[in-house]
């Protein structure tokens, strides 16, 4: 006859680590080439897909963000006029499929298409930072208002080169992160 364990004498359950995610497990677990298709929807720097690839296995969400957000830390100039490769202007949004395209919709989503007053006034706006600084305005588009966009963009105008570098590469920083964060959620 089979003795039933009392509850008393069954192993303690082992609780599951409360930060992880079936994706973050499916990463960690891919290989190399796997791991960086994943995650390349994030930003268009193959040496920084490379580098948090590297850094294989992540805990948890949290490890893999904040490890990721270490390694932004090395952009430069040349990093952000890589990367603007796959950003459309700010109420451009891109006609493609593709995931990409599919987040730049999305993230540009409160730039409203019907608002004429709004579309011209970033129109010209971008053509003004593109004439001062020499490549497209980035900002994080998600959770801004369109009024929002356009009055960082004026902002922004005023800055003088180096700062506004870093305040550029500080937006590709937050969308990148943003992305990456809604991958592994
Ligand atoms: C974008 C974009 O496509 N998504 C986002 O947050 N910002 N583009 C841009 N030029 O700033």
């Amino acid at each position: 006859m089979c003795e039933v364990a009392g509850a008393e004498n069954l192993p303690p359950e082992q609780p599951l680590p409360a930060d992880t995610s079936p994706a973050l497990t499916a990463f960690n677990q891919a290989s190399a080439e796997e791991a960086r298709r994943q995650i390349s929807h994030c930003v268009a720097l193959s040496d920084w897909c490379a580098a948090v690839v590297a850094g294989r296995p992540y805990a948890t969400p949290d490890a893999l963000l904040r490890a990721a957000e270490e390694l932004t830390q090395a952009w430069d100039g040349r990093a952000l006029g890589q990367a603007l490769s796959a950003h459309p202007r700010i109420g451009e949004k891109p006609q493609g499929a593709g995931k990409e395209a599919d987040l730049s919709r999305r993230e540009q989503g409160s730039v409203s298409e019907e608002d004429v007053a709004l579309k011209q006034a970033l129109r010209a706006g971008n053509l003004a930072y593109e004439q001062r600084f020499g490549r497209v305005f980035l900002i994080r588009a998600s959770g801004r208002s369109g009024e929002e966009i356009l009055a960082a963009l004026q902002r922004r105008l005023a800055n003088d080169a180096q700062q506004e570098q870093r305040e550029a590469i500080s937006q590709l920083r937050e969308i990148t992160l943003l992305r990456l964060k809604e991958t592994f959620q």
